[in-house]
C-alpha cells in the first residue's frame, strides 16, 4: 500500500530572492534596469555569478563562461560583485523573516525555509504570511522575492521556483500526490544532471515514473538519496526546519578541590583559567565584547560581574586587566570561593554564510 501523505500540521514557507546579485545592481543603478546584466564573468576566464531575467532570455546561466554569455548576448553588461552590498540585504531579510516566526534556516544568503505553523504576528493562512513577507522585501529593499508554501521543505522549495520572478505558489497537502506525479524528474530538489540523465535512461521522467520503482532498487541503483526519491516522491519530507543556533556566549569555569580564601592565590587561579579561556575563544574564532566573572563561594551564593568595551576582547593583556578587575572589586575579605569561571558574550555578528567565498571569483 501507499504511504498515505502525513497529516499536514506544518506551514513550511521558502524564500527565494529573484536574481539577487543582478537585481540589488540594477536597484542601485538605474542605467542597468530593463537591461540584460551580468554579475561577474568580465575578466578573462571569469564565470557569471547570476544574470537578470532580461539576460536569461538569452540563455545566459549562473556559472556561465563571460565569453559564452557574451557570444550569447551581444549587448550582455557584465558588473563587478558587490558582496557588502548583497550581505547588507540579506541581513535586512534575515530580520524581515523574524518578525515572523524564529524558526528560519538560511541555504544561503538570498533563500531561506521558515516554518511558520505557529506565527508571531495574527495570520491564519501561511499563503498570507508569504504574502506579507513579500510585500516587506519590496517596501524596505526594492527587491522582487518569489515564496513556495507546503507543509514540507522539498516541496516549499519547489514552488518558490514554479512562478518566478515574483512568484508566490502555494501547493496544499491535497494536491501534493498529484503535483509530484507530474514533476519533471529534474525539477526534483536535488536530482542534479548527472542524476537525472541516468534516471531518463531507466525510463524515469516525471514523478509518476519515479514512483514505479521500489526502495530496494531505488536504493541499489542510487545509494542513500535513492531512499529519499522513494520518499519524497509520496510526499513524504519530515525534515524540520533547522534554525541556526546563535552563539550567546562562551566561557569556561572551574571548581576548585579546596576552597580559597586567598586574593592572591585567587589571582594565581585566574591567571590559569585566562589560558583556558583565551583559547577556547581562538578555538571558535569568537570574541565579545562583554567580559564576565563569575564566583561561586562557598555558601553557594553565585557573584557575577561583567565590563564591556566598545570592541570584541580579544587581546591577553586586556583580558588580564578587566579580569583581575573584576577580582579585586568583587572579592571580599572573608569569602571562601569554590568556583570561578570567564564568559565572553555580546558578539559581533559575524558572516557564517560559504556561499560569499563559494562564489568569488
Ligand atoms: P540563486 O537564488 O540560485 O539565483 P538568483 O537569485 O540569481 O536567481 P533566481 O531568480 O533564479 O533565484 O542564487 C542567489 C545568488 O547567489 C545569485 O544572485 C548569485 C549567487 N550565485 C553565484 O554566485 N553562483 C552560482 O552558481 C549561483 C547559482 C548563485
Ligand atoms: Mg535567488
Amino acid at each position: 500500500m501507499e504511504n498515505p501523505i502525513p497529516i499536514a500540521t506544518r506551514k513550511i514557507i521558502h524564500v527565494d530572492m529573484d536574481a539577487f546579485f543582478a537585481a540589488v545592481e540594477q536597484r542601485d543603478n538605474p542605467d542597468l534596469i530593463g537591461k540584460p546584466v551580468a554579475v561577474g564573468g568580465g575578466s578573462k576566464r571569469g564565470v557569471l555569478t547570476t544574470a537578470s531575467y532580461e539576460a536569461r532570455k538569452f540563455g545566459i546561466r549562473s556559472a556561465m563562461p563571460g565569453f559564452k554569455a557574451k557570444a550569447l548576448c551581444p549587448d550582455l553588461i557584465f558588473v563587478k560583485p558587490r558582496f557588502d552590498a548583497y550581505k547588507e540585504v540579506s541581513v535586512k531579510i534575515r530580520e524581515i523573516f523574524s518578525r515572523y516566526t524564529d524558526l528560519i534556516e538560511p541555504l544561503s544568503l538570498d533563500e531561506a525555509y521558515l516554518d511558520v505553523t505557529e506565527c508571531k504576528l495574527d495570520f491564519e493562512y501561511a499563503q498570507d504570511i508569504a504574502a506579507a513577507i513579500k510585500d516587506d522585501i519590496l517596501r524596505e529593499t526594492q527587491l522582487t522575492a518569489s515564496a513556495g508554501v507546503s507543509y514540507c521543505k522539498f516541496i516549499a522549495k519547489i514552488a518558490s521556483d514554479i512562478d518566478k520572478p515574483n512568484g508566490l505558489t502555494v501547493i496544499k497537502p491535497k494536491q501534493a500526490i498529484s503535483f509530484l506525479e507530474t514533476l519533471a524528474i529534474e525539477k526534483f530538489y536535488g536530482v542534479g544532471k548527472v542524476t537525472a540523465k541516468k534516471m531518463k535512461d531507466q525510463g524515469i521522467h516525471t514523478g509518476l515514473d519515479l514512483k514505479g520503482w521500489t526502495k530496494l532498487d531505488l536504493a541499489t541503483q542510487f545509494g542513500k538519496s535513492g531512499r529519499f526519491y522513494y520518499d519524497i516522491v509520496r510526499g513524504v519530507d519530515d525534515r524540520p526546519v533547522k534554525a541556526e543556533r546563535i552563539r550567546k556566549s562562551l566561557g569556561v569555569e572551574r571548581t576548585f578541590q579546596e576552597n580559597i580564601s586567598d586574593l592572591d592565590k585567587l589571582t594565581e587561579r585566574l591567571e590559569k583559567l585566562i589560558d583556558t579561556f583565551l583559547a577556547r575563544l581562538e578555538k571558535n574564532n569568537s570574541f565579545g565584547k562583554t567580559m564576565t566573572l563569575k564566583m561561586k563561594t562557598a555558601d553557594f551564593q553565585i557573584i557575577t560581574r561583567s565590563q564591556s568595551q566598545g570592541f570584541p576582547i580579544r587581546e591577553r593583556t586586556m583580558i588580564e586587566d578587566i579580569a583581575k578587575q573584576l577580582l579585586i572589586n568583587n572579592f571580599e575579605e572573608g569569602m571562601a570561593i569554590r568556583l570561578m569561571g570567564l564568559t565572553s558574550s555580546n558578539f559581533v555578528e559575524e558572516s557564517n554564510d560559504g556561499q560569499m567565498e563559494m562564489f568569488v571569483e
